[in-house]
């Protein structure tokens, strides 16, 4: 009995902790530069939420570095994004993937960070989540490091609420917005199982990779619950909420892979890594894979450490 008091007070306390904590408290020991620097982050996303709702979806008429059609939204996020960096001294560089080329911010700055404004936008007209990732990265630049010069990594979802999801190399933590604008603690220290849970994107290079085909059937034949949205950032996320599962992204010869190493899957690793899980661009880790250009994309699997070298398993036979 006295056993069971115990835990309900534990639980207790954690409830309270948790709706005290607001994202300015959880960064009180940060320093000041990564601290602001971060919070032009969360502060981009108020903004973001406060459009995405009624923003129109239709094509801006330009096209992003990859010669994507950008969607309104796309230029939306992007201009709210750097107009908040550019208020933010402690960055020097910052590279959109909406952008051709990074842009210098401020030339005494620390840090350079790489962004995906709004992954997921071509969602935004089927109300389906999307999501906006970020990294911050040591030093000025990109070409030439690898994920291990991430610092803090983190991403926004705007789903049935704008949740902001952080690590700063401990295990992430996860912030609701509120209806006063306060980010307020709602998951502490996600850690990554096992589970029988997977997100297959790219399943049309099935037809020419064999090996993802037979991975595809093992998942299928053995159980696993399928959950693919078609947008990265929720996706990879409900397998830290979950705690279990895998997401990938491979490719073949007619559908190379997509997915971008500096803006998507290098800060989406570091998050998934920090809470125990593992990623795989099928010869390393996706952290210690090389930038060679901002460009560059990468296969990617980020999930629970036996099903990423499952997946490795498979796709190197
Ligand atoms: P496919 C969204 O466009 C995105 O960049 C990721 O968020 C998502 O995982 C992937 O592309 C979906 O790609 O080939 O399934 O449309």
């Amino acid at each position: 009995m006295l056993r069971i008091c115990a835990i309900n007070l534990y639980s207790l306390a954690c409830i309270l902790y948790s709706s005290r904590v607001t994202i300015e408290k959880f960064l009180a020991d940060t320093p000041e530069n990564l601290r602001g620097t971060i919070l032009a982050f969360a502060d981009s996303v108020k903004k973001i939420t406060a459009e995405i709702g009624t923003a129109e979806t239709s094509e801006a008429g330009s096209q992003n570095t990859f010669g994507e059609n950008q969607l309104k939204l796309d230029v939306l996020a992007d201009q709210i994004i750097f107009g908040e960096l550019e208020a933010c001294p402690p960055v020097a560089i910052a590279a959109s993937e909406e952008q051709s080329n990074e842009k210098v911010l401020h030339a005494d700055g620390e840090f350079s960070v790489a962004f995906d404004p709004l992954d997921g936008s071509s969602l935004v007209d089927s109300n389906l989540a999307v999501g906006t990732i970020f990294g911050i990265w040591k030093g000025k630049g990109f070409i030439g490091k690898t994920g291990r010069a991430i610092i803090a990594a983190g991403y926004a979802i705007y789903g049935p609420r704008t949740t902001f999801t952080l690590s700063l190399g401990e295990k992430p933590v996860e912030f609701t917005l509120q209806k006063n604008g306060e980010w307020k603690l709602s998951l502490a220290k996600m850690e990554i199982g096992e589970g029988k849970m997977f997100a297959p994107g790219n399943l049309r290079a099935c037809a020419e990779n064999k090996n993802y085909l037979a991975l595809l059937d093992f998942w299928a034949e053995n159980g696993y619950q399928l959950r693919y949205s078609g947008g990265m950032v929720p996706d990879v996320h409900q397998i830290l909420v979950k705690s279990k599962g895998i997401f990938s992204y491979p490719g073949s010869a007619s559908c190379p892979p997509k997915l971008r190493l500096i803006y998507e899957c290098a800060p989406l690793a570091f998050i998934v890594e920090a809470a125990g899980g593992a990623s795989t661009n099928l010869e390393t880790s996706i952290l210690d894979e090389k930038v060679l250009d901002l460009d560059q994309r990468t296969v990617i699997a980020v999930g629970s450490q036996k099903e990423v070298d499952r997946f490795r398993k498979f796709l190197t036979v």
